[in-house]
């Protein structure tokens, strides 16, 4: 599968943090457009350069690259707050966005009072167990048509007016704790100023996509989250707010989808999962923590302890069919490295006893389901493996049975968090 001559989706199969930041780091020299269609500052996604490492949230993660042009796109809620420190973090590493970025106007903007109305929930006792960022009410206000959009801020005037009906909301919703809010005159002031200096960035980012697509431009359409975390396709209620799967980077930007030609899915070597609901995988054990520890599983956003367990097949593969994914990128295979031996999920048992591979879509069925594992001789060492041939038999054993049980060919397999520790297959 050719990574680079196509323009490119690039969607988490799991339930974030597989490693997509990599990935897109490494294939954006070869994009002319690098784009994000969903989430918000609820991602956090890593790209080791020289040993250092440089944490993005709302950024598309082509930004260290000066040819390429970067595009948030309208499916996208933004926090102007984070998102003008993030560039300002990466001016101070020398990364000037300046002329190469594009904020769409119709990207709806996270409110402090989107955030009070996350918090207060996740206080309460149906925890989804989110990011608290607000990311949640903020596309409960898009899908209300109480949102504010990135092109209201060029209408001043008429901004305490759009805001002021979702604030009104929030604050019934409250109650007593609303007495914490910010006045909507507050509201209002703070946000054009922490706008001001985007302002130039705001514009027609469907337009220029379609044009950019027309004139043959690569395009690299970068996922946040993953699959399992879909609104509609992924374990709900514990997701988060938007299609985070294939569908959403359409309704995200505006393209057709005959502007796609290939879509890479990004799964860890194991499956990881923070937050509240379903991980038949979860190991509570010492090899549970091992992963955690050796993996670094805490979260970029939170820093919350990731729960961690074997790779789970039935969800990757419905992942997959949900993605059309055309090939695998398998992440931070070395995490495995020096274990006796390494698990594979191939089904579930039920309560009946019988294994299946298919997904309830009710949390509570979830519970009833025990992974089903296959076990696999572990390996010495693939930490910084370039060459596929150069891998240890036993880990080309498990991948093969990994393949297998998903039914997609692997493109490229990580080895290791800096950029030149991976190899790309035949
Ligand atoms: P929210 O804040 O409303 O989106 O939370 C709802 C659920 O979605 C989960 N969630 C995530 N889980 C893992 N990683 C996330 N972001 C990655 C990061 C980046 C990525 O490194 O932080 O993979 O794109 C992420 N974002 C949301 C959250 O835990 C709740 O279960
Ligand atoms: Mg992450």
């Amino acid at each position: 599968m050719s990574l680079v001559r196509t323009n490119l989706a690039i969607l988490g199969l799991q339930w974030g943090d597989e490693g997509k930041g990599k990935v897109v780091d490494l294939l954006s020299p070869h994009f002319h457009q690098v784009v994000r269609f969903q989430g918000g500052n609820n991602a956090g996604h890593t790209v080791v350069v020289d040993g250092q490492s440089i944490a993005l949230h709302q950024v598309p993660s082509g930004a260290l690259h000066p040819g390429c042009f970067l595009v948030v796109g309208n499916g996208v809620v933004l926090n102007l707050e984070v998102f003008q420190q993030e560039l300002d973090r990466l001016k101070t590493r020398g990364f000037d966005l300046t002329g190469r970025l594009m904020l769409s106007d119709r990207a709806h903007i996270i409110l402090p009072h989107h955030i009070a109305l996350d918090l207060w929930r996740e206080g309460g006792a149906n925890k989804i167990g989110t990011t608290g960022r607000g990311i949640g009410p903020a596309y409960e206000m898009k899908a209300g048509r109480m949102g504010v959009r990135l092109g209201d801020l060029l209408h001043p005037d008429t901004l305490a007016e759009r805001i002021g009906h979702g604030y009104e909301e929030v604050r019934l919703r409250l109650g007593a704790g609303a007495a914490d809010l910010p006045t909507l005159d507050a509201i209002v002031e703070g946000l054009l100023r922490t706008a001001k200096p985007l302002l130039p960035f705001i514009g027609d980012t469907q337009s220029h996509l379609v044009t950019a697509w027309e004139r043959g431009d690569r395009i690299l359409f970068e996922g946040a989250q993953a699959a399992l975390l879909d609104i509609d396709h992924g374990t709900y209620p514990f997701v988060t707010s938007s299609n985070c799967s294939l569908g959403g980077l359409f309704t995200g930007t505006g393209l057709s989808p005959k502007a796609l030609d290939k879509i890479l899915g990004i799964a860890k070597a194991y499956t990881t999962r923070v937050g509240s609901g379903p991980f038949p995988a979860e190991m509570h054990d010492a090899t549970g923590e091992r992963l955690r520890q050796v993996g670094k599983e805490f979260g970029t956003t939170t820093g919350r302890p990731r729960r961690c367990g074997w790779f789970d097949a039935p969800i990757t593969a419905h992942a997959c069919r949900t993605n059309g994914v055309d090939g695998l990128a398998i992440m931070k295979l070395d995490v495995l490295d020096g274990l006796d031996e390494v698990g594979l999920i191939v089904g579930y048992r039920t309560g009946e006893g019988t294994v299946t591979t298919k997904l309830p879509s009710c949390a509570a069925d979830w519970k009833e389901l025990k992974p089903e594992v296959k076990y696999f001789k572990g390996w010495a060492s693939t930490r910084g493996i370039t060459r596929h041939g150069e891998l240890p038999a036993e880990a080309h054993a498990y991948l093969e049975a990994l393949v297998e049980s998903v039914e997609v060919p692997i493109a490229y397999l990580s080895t290791g968090p800096d950029r030149q520790e991976g190899c790309v297959y035949p």
